[in-house]
Order: structure tokens, then sequence, then C-alpha cells
């Protein structure tokens, strides 16, 4: 049975205040009202990660996750932070080639392959992000991009090192638009993905991989999404900044 996880990806949004106060909310919330073994991860701005890493020290199911990190292990790289930095502060989980990265840092998925390695070795889980523009689903080259993107970072892993990453399938027109892809959508590239990992490594590696849908997940359609069969969990961006909304979210992963 394969791993469902819920991730909140805050983005360069709270200030540490605010993040303490969303994270003690959601610590509670997910205490007294989540009963499934969905994992939930906080994917918060590097410099709350030490402080929020304390918060989350009785909680059996809220873990810590990073946005990104640096491909190098350490040295002359102004303004980068390492895995090892990561890991020291107790992160457990580090967002990878986010559509973001890609359009506004310039990265690609050459990059994202070096720092898939990193977080592995480090003994982290990458949450190696996927998805298609607008114009690349118009002219009906979706699945070639995606698979394409899922080939480049991750066909050079080992099974057994394939096994511990997690993919994330959002739509670049999905996110922060309030557009999301229909469960259909969704549904139709999570196979499509799982497809083209047991192409490569086989179906019993490609059915243990988590494949989580994001883009506009909110309380009132995160429901018939999570319920396809091909979709493990969520990466939520916007509602994941208020307590309520991602703890209904994670809820609704059964
Ligand atoms: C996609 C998602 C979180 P949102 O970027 O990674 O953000 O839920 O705001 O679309």
């Amino acid at each position: 049975m394969r791993k469902k996880i819920v991730a909140g990806n805050w983005k360069m949004n709270k200030n540490l205040e605010e993040g303490h106060q969303l994270t003690s909310e959601v610590v509670n919330m997910v205490k007294d009202e989540v009963t499934s073994d969905v994992q939930v991860v906080l994917c918060t701005p590097f410099v709350h990660l030490n402080s929020i890493s304390k918060l989350l020290a009785g909680s059996k199911n809220v873990m810590l996750g990073a946005q990104n990190c640096s491909e190098h292990a350490s040295g002359a790289y102004t303004g980068e932070t390492s895995v090892s930095m990561l890991k020291s502060v107790g992160t457990q989980f580090v967002i990878i080639g986010h559509s973001e990265r890609r359009e506004y840092f310039g990265e690609t998925d050459a990059l994202f392959a070096k720092k898939v390695d990193a977080v592995l070795a480090a003994g982290m889980t990458p949450i190696y992000c996927c998805g298609e523009k607008l114009e690349v689903r118009e002219a009906n080259d979706h699945i070639k991009l995606v698979t394409a993107q899922v080939s480049e970072a991750l066909f050079h892993l080992s099974a057994d090192a394939l096994q511990k990453v997690v993919i994330a399938y959002e739509p670049v027109w999905a996110i922060g638009t309030g557009k999301t892809a229909s469960s259909a959508q969704a549904q139709e590239m999570h196979a499509e993905i799982r497809a083209h990992l047991a192409g490569k490594y086989g179906k019993n590696v490609a059915e243990e991989i988590t494949i989580q849908y994001g883009g506009s997940v909110k309380p009132d359609n995160a429901v018939e999404i999570f319920a396809q069969p091909d979709v493990d969990g969520g990466l939520i961006g916007g509602a994941s900044l208020k307590s309520r909304d991602f703890v209904d979210i994670v809820k609704a992963m059964k």
C-alpha cells in the first residue's frame, strides 16, 4: 500500500510568528480530527525550519519539509542551503522541481536530477514536481512533456532509490489560478505517470510510488480529486496558509 501524503507548500508566505501559529493550529487539529493514516507535511520557508521542527517534535504524523535545496554539498555558494543543513534542523521532505523554480529561476530537469540525488543521499524524501503549461496541454503534448520531465529527473535512479521519491503532478495552468484539473484529467495524468514508471521499473515498483496532485486544491474540490485511484495525496499552496482549509483537505484524503 503506497503512502498517502498531503503537503502544504507555504511558498514565500508567513513571517516566523505567523508560521508558528499556523503550525500549532495544524498540529492540534490533525491530532483531534484526522483518523486516517495520511502523512501531513509542512513545507515552510528555510528560516522557519529550525524552530518549526521543535513545534513538530511531539506530533506523530505532521512532518517538516523544505521548498528547495542546493545541489552542492557545501562551499562558496552565497545564498544557498545544503541538504545537510536541512537535515540538521529536522527536515524530512524537500520539494524539487516546482514550476516556479523552473519559470522564475531557470532551473532544469538536469539540475533537478542532481538535487534529487542530494536529497536522497542525505536521507530525506524528495517531492519531485512535474506539470505542463496551458499551451502544451492545448497542443495535446502534455503526457509527452510530463513523462519526459519524470524520465529526465528520476530515471537515473535505481529502483530502490526511486521508491523513496514522491512525485507531484502540478499542471502549471492550475497553480494559484483557481482553476483545477478535473478529477478525470488528474487521474489520466497520474495513471500515465505510473505507467511510465512501470515501463522502466516494473509494475510492482510503480505501484509503490506516491503521486500527489497540486494546483488550486481547496476543501471543496479535494474529495473528488483524492478519490481518484492514482491520486495519493496533494501538494497544497494557497489553501495551506489557513489551518482550517488545510486540515479539511487533509481529511479529504481517505
Ligand atoms: C501549486 C500549489 C502548491 P496552489 O504550486 O504547490 O499551489 O495550491 O496555490 O495552486
